[in-house]
């Protein structure tokens, strides 16, 4: 019997890059759940014939439950995301990423689904004296956002402790490929950056720009969440999903103007609120429990990550 995988957020730009490496990897039945809020058809687009997709929220128990009937693995991406967002929005930020969580715990541990995979962040850990970042270290998050994705770490081994779910979180670091939608002053820097080279635009740097951060390439983010599903012994524990580097923003914005073949210094504006200092993972666990590597350095993840840009 082909594995039964549920994707929430499948159409989101990580969501979908987990979807095709699903299918890459075996003959499994894919589904995707997606409110199409921020996720996109366009991302998924390509594989649409070969999974079944449903446009539900998470917010909505009724109608994720029954989804979850037959499925053995459940990978918990979908959230709205961002730092500022959480703070300028915070009641669509805490219903989604917390009672949405919830949810599909709840939803998973009914229709005795095996294992949940949950999306965490590497904001749990909020600014630490020591990096890298290691899992053993006490959360410090600094946004609500931060807060709500930690509260879904704990759902989980909650769930695994009162419940026998398995449950597994990944912290992820700044991740960012190809389909991260720079369309929204929250979005993700890196795809802000790309886009602002390519129209020739200056972007705004919050801060000095020496704040630093573990930009960690979707394909490997991907490659992780699937060994996680299928690691023996792991169950309750939570992992950081980085790269391992540690690059600022002064640095990837000269890597980006320099693939676009521009000189655009960028503006300088106050610090973000919420904002963490220096952000970089220790991988050693998820290498030890995981057997995982990053395969993509800085340089190439920014090299196909623009190459997208510039043809899409
Ligand atoms: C946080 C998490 C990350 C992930 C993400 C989801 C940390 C360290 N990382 O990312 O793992 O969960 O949230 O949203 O908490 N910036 C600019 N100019 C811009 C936009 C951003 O300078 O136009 C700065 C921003 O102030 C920050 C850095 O770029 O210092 C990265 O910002 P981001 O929004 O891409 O991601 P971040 O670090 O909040």
């Amino acid at each position: 019997m082909p594995t039964r995988y549920l994707v929430t957020g499948g159409a989101g730009f990580i969501g979908s890059a987990l979807v095709r490496h699903l299918l890459g990897q075996e003959s499994g039945n894919v589904t995707v759940v997606d409110n199409l809020y921020s996720g996109k058809l366009a991302n998924i687009e390509a594989v649409k014939d070969r999974i079944e997709f449903h446009k539900t929220d998470i917010r909505d128990y009724e109608a994720l439950r029954p989804l979850m009937d037959g499925v053995e693995v459940v990978f918990h991406l979908a959230a709205i995301p961002s730092v500022p967002r959480s703070i300028s929005e915070p009641v669509p930020s805490h219903d989604v990423n917390c009672n949405g969580t919830f949810n599909v715990y709840r939803a998973a541990h009914e229709a005795q689904v095996r294992r949940v995979v949950y999306a965490a962040s590497s904001s749990a850990y909020g600014d630490t004296d020591v990096l890298p970042k290691t899992e053993s270290m006490m959360p410090r998050p600094k946004s609500p956002y931060a807060l709500q994705k930690l509260m879904g770490e704990y759902y989980g081994s909650v769930f695994h402790s009162c419940f026998g779910l398995e449950a597994v979180a990944l912290r992820f670091f700044n991740v960012f490929g190809p389909r991260q939608d720079p369309g929204s002053p929250y979005s993700g820097v890196l795809s802000l950056f790309m886009k602002a080279a390519l129209e020739g635009q200056t972007p705004t740097i919050f801060g000095d720009g020496e704040q630093s951060r573990d930009f960690t390439y979707v394909e490997d983010v991907a490659a992780l969440v699937y060994k996680a599903a299928h690691a023996p012994g792991v169950s309750g524990r939570v992992y950081n999903a980085g790269n391992g580097g540690r690059y600022t923003l002064n640095f990837v914005w000269d890597q980006v103007q320099k693939l676009a073949g521009v000189t655009l210094p960028a503006n300088y504006g106050p610090p973000r609120a919420g904002d963490v200092r220096d952000s970089q993972a220790d991988t050693a666990a998820a290498q030890r429990d995981l057997n995982h590597s990053p395969q993509f350095s800085i340089e190439e993840g920014l090299r196909r990550t623009f190459d997208w840009y510039r043809g899409a």
